[in-house]
């Protein structure tokens, strides 16, 4: 609050000065009001973020950025059309992907404004020698919703974004021929068909282009298109000439062409090949172009611009509109204090969380689905999203997506279930417009519905989604038993599904891309369908897989040191290198070990509890000097660049040390992320590591997909606090934020030592107070009791386990009852009991009346004798006194080496009444174990 000041002498205004400098006031500071005008789409160009610095608003169809050349048609300067060292623009394309791989995708529709004449064909200039500009960055600026460059030509370019259009001012220096290229065919990664169409009278350039392709350089499966995008440009100013071309020929004069670059035999688009058109406007003039686009149709694309970006709206208003789109999503996460440089790094990966997946259907709900057909969004369903960087996105982004914006969050569920039910029931890992990619390992999409279901993105078809992955998870395809794709884009959703089912483990040499590794993505899908089977009640299938979950553990060799490791198909080991990345993708078994997000506490205990595993991360994350390894260390070391190591930091909150998930977190905060072009340590995997860097400057973390708890470390800010889009509010307040180590914490006012908080802290909103301090607090968090949960199997009692047991005459003094509750069938021959009397019988006390749910009964063939001595026929028998008898069970011709049976009686003692001891009626039975379960 601002008072006037009193009236008073200058030296008492003196004696003031110096008492606020020495003093300063208790004053409350502001949040930051124009988070969008802090947002600097640079970050992330350089040190291979890939993401692309032009205008696009919060979750749009339109990404209207630079495609970027180092001389090469054929290549983009990186997959983000975009890099920060190649500083030569060949075009502005509508279309874009924010941080991902391989050779980038979309850069559909590249608008070049260049001085000069056209008067070769642009296609045939392959080194980009010609038609194309240079620029420099002083001459450059990026923010939320705007771009804008200055060419070293003299022309002005500024782009700006509806939803699902574009705008740009081409501003055109004096003396030169004001030309504007529309390169249709020059897609990224090239395309199958384009054309082109100039209207002079009505001052439009429309057509399409059809592409694909993503990743087609790394094999044929990908080299396909599966998507037309349609566009149609309308501009304020009239063409003084047009002309179009088609591969090397120039056609000055025409309006109309048409022709693909095709994509060649190595996957990329072929020099000299491809179409477009062109059209001169008078000298030195500034025109404004309006642009909308559909990936249904030429009207579609019409009427998205008439209804977003009509006739008569000028450049200015799209880009102020496109900056209070931003402002609205980017003041969900109200941040207040810090640096400037973290709030613009904080805010930048808050934008760069919040742009995909992206909307995929038309202002009037039409889109193209999987199936290639025009589909309409219905129900409760706003909008169709596309582009699912599954593996990716399923870890923190989905979850950050769906806190701020559950609305979202919901579509995009309905929008992935929708993509499986128009793919033949195929949740592909990684989607791109209208088609499946299969690029990456694992299911995520069954990780990641079940996460937005967690954080409140309820409103979608949530049965239907379940049954599909459940279907999808229990039956084998063809495309399952394939290795086509292998490795990067393996075509089956569950690669060697058949072996998950029978031996519970992908296995090296599967048809998955490692299988060790495949083994831990699968099992965290598994957690996800259990999960959201829990939350809908469908408890059988919950408890089906959450036991699927735990098949991690079938990798984990304890052999090898405590590592995850590929597993041959027979069950034996191959030779091991812990920093080897055989077996894994994009990572090392040392990295991927600690990837079990839904069962730390059962991988903590494979590697020997807290104390062992506590030293194991420490050597994870530090080199033998003791400094700090947290990228380029090699494949013992972390890499918190990429997907595979970045829960790490937060395990340290199971282990009983929390004060090393707030330091580990904190140390990547600030050393590998920056406001700066290299500012994002790695591809930014559409805006997923941008998504774990908002949840760590928030001091939180969600504990596992599927799930909303959060783990947490320490906020970077004194205040946050999240508006949901529901109206649910959760404020985060540490007055001394500066310092890194928690020395208290309280929820709601009341004080806890738990380094996590429940789900129903996301979902319904609170307050948390953290007292943060410069020195780490040992023992906050530390108790075994404060840890947060993980979700393994119980391992069911076996009642009857060393209890008294009896029976009828022993076949000799080694093979006695009380070796049928040992609790073993491997200790060899006489690790059973075994009785050729008339009337045989196995008897059991368990000490006491309990409630009785099953009793199992392993036979000859389980202790590797002949399955032919199997017990045939027999009766399980209950009783309270051991007197009078009530029959539980009766079994009849069996053949298995273990049977067993649901029961529902309560009783002390359990027998079993032998009937027929074996296959040929020789007299004998032999029960190697009876186990009685609750
Ligand atoms: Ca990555
Ligand atoms: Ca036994």
């Amino acid at each position: 609050m601002r008072r006037p000041m009193p009236k008073t002498t200058l030296s008492a205004i003196g004696v003031l000065l110096i008492a606020l400098v020495v003093n300063p006031p208790a004053r409350a500071a502001a949040a930051v009001a124009d988070p969008a005008g802090l947002v600097n789409t640079l970050i992330g160009s350089s040190n291979h973020g890939e993401t692309f610095p032009g205008a696009t608003t919060p979750f749009g169809m339109v990404q209207f950025s630079p495609e970027n050349t180092r001389g090469d048609q054929t290549r983009a300067a990186a997959p983000g059309g975009y890099r920060y060292d190649a500083t030569r623009v060949r075009g502005f394309a509508l279309t874009h992907m924010s941080g991902t791989g391989c050779a980038g995708g979309y850069g559909d529709i590249p608008f070049l404004p260049h001085a000069g004449t056209v008067d070769t064909s642009p296609s045939s200039d392959t080194t980009d020698a010609k038609y194309a500009g240079d620029f420099a960055h002083a001459d450059e600026s990026g923010t939320a919703g705007r771009y804008q460059v200055g060419l070293a030509s003299g022309i002005g370019a500024e782009l700006t974004a509806t939803a699902r259009t574009a705008s740009a001012r081409w501003t055109y220096p004096a003396g030169k021929t004001a030309s504007l290229l529309v390169r249709t065919s020059n897609s990224e990664v090239g395309s199958s068909a384009a054309q082109t169409t100039v209207d002079v009278a009505n001052r439009t350039i429309s057509g399409s282009v059809t592409s694909g392709n993503f990743c087609g350089y790394i094999n044929a499966i990908g080299r396909r298109s599966y998507y037309t995008l349609h566009f149609h440009a309308v501009f304020d100013q009239p063409f003084t000439s047009t002309g179009t071309w088609q591969d090397g020929t120039l056609r000055p004069g025409t309006t109309s062409a048409s022709g693909g670059t095709t994509y060649g035999t190595n996957g990329y688009p072929v020099a000299g090949r491809g179409s477009g058109g062109y059209v001169t406007f008078a000298a030195g003039q500034t025109v404004t172009m309006r642009v909308g686009i559909s990936f249904v149709s030429q009207a579609n694309a019409q009427a998205n611009l008439a209804a977003e970006n009509p006739a008569g709206t000028s450049f200015d208003a799209v880009r102020q509109a496109a900056r209070a789109a931003w402002n609205t999503e980017l003041q969900r996460v109200e941040i207040t204090g810090g640096t400037t440089a973290q709030q613009t790094t904080f805010y930048t990966a808050l934008y760069h969380s919040l742009l995909h997946p992206n909307v995929f259907s038309d202002t009037n709900g039409q889109y193209t689905g999987m199936d290639q057909a025009v589909h309409t969004v219905s129900g409760g369903q706003r909008a169709q999203y596309a582009n699912f960087s599954g593996w990716d996105a399923y870890r923190s982004q989905l979850q950050l997506l769906t806190l701020v914006r559950p609305d979202v969050g919901s579509d995009i569920a309905q929008s992935l279930l929708n993509q499986a039910n128009q793919n033949n029931g195929v949740w592909d890992r990684w989607t791109h417009a209208a088609g499946g990619t299969h690029v990456m390992t694992g299911d995520p999409a069954h990780a990641a519905v079940p996460s937005i279901h967690a954080f409140g993105g309820t409103a979608f078809d949530a049965q239907g989604a379940l049954a599909s992955m459940v279907r999808a998870a229990t039956t084998v395809t063809s495309a399952d038993l394939s290795r086509d794709g292998w490795n990067v884009m393996v075509v089956g959703e569950r690669p060697s599904l058949d072996k998950w089912l029978s031996k519970h483990y992908i296995p090296a040499n599967g048809n998955a891309w490692g299988g060790a590794g495949e083994t831990l993505e699968d099992s965290v899908a598994d957690f996800g369908i259990s999960q959201l089977a829990a939350r809908l009640g469908q408890n059988t299938t919950r408890d089906e897989f959450l036991a699927r979950a735990q098949y991690w553990k079938n990798v984990h060799n304890p052999a090898n040191g405590g590592y995850a490791q590929d597993r041959n198909d027979n069950g034996t080991w191959p030779s091991f290198d812990p920093a080897s990345s055989s077996g894994f993708a994009e990572g090392s078994a040392a990295q991927y070990t600690w990837m079990v997000p839904h069962n730390v506490r059962g991988l903590l205990d494979k590697m020997g509890g807290n104390a062992t595993a506590t030293t194991r991360l420490d050597t994870f994350f530090h080199r033998t000097d003791g400094t700090w390894a947290l990228t380029g260390a090699g494949g013992l070391k972390a890499e918190m660049n990429n997907e595979p190591s970045i829960g790490a930091p937060w395990l340290y909150d199971f282990a009983g040390s929390p004060y090393k998930t707030q330091q580990t977190v904190r140390q990547v905060v600030n050393t590998l992320w920056s406001a700066t072009p290299g500012g994002i340590p790695g591809q930014d995997d559409l805006g997923a590591m941008s998504s774990w860097y908002v949840w760590s400057a928030m001091g939180l973390y969600p504990l596992a997909p599927g799930r909303a708890e959060l783990l947490v470390a320490s906020p970077l800010f004194p205040r946050i606090v999240v508006h949901r889009a529901n109206g649910v509010t959760l404020t985060l307040d540490a007055p001394n934020a500066a310092a890194t180590y928690v020395q208290g914490l309280s929820v709601n006012g009341v004080a806890t030592t738990k380094p996590w908080l429940p789900e129903s802290f996301a979902t319904t909103g609170g307050t948390l107070s953290f007292t943060l301090g410069t020195t780490p607090d040992t023992t906050w968090g530390s108790a075994a009791a404060d840890a947060p949960p993980s979700f393994d199997i119980a391992t069911p009692t076996n009642l009857a386990l060393g209890r008294p047991a009896t029976g009828s005459t022993p076949c000799n003094g080694n093979e006695t009852a009380d070796k049928a509750v040992n609790g073993s069938v491997s200790g060899g021959s006489s690790d059973k009991f075994c009785s050729s009397a008339t009337t045989k019988y196995l008897q059991v006390d368990l000490g006491g009346k309990l409630a009785l749910g099953s009793v199992v009964v392993r036979h000859a063939g389980a202790g590797g004798e002949s399955t032919a001595w199997n017990t045939r026929d027999f009766d399980v028998r209950v009783s309270d006194d051991g007197g009078t008898w009530s029959t539980a069970a009766q079994v009849r011709g069996n053949t298995a080496n273990a049977s067993t049976q649901a029961v529902s009686v309560s009783g002390r003692y359990v027998r079993i009444d032998v009937v027929t001891g074996e296959q040929s009626g020789n007299g004998v039975t032999r029960l190697y174990e009876v186990e009685v379960y609750q």
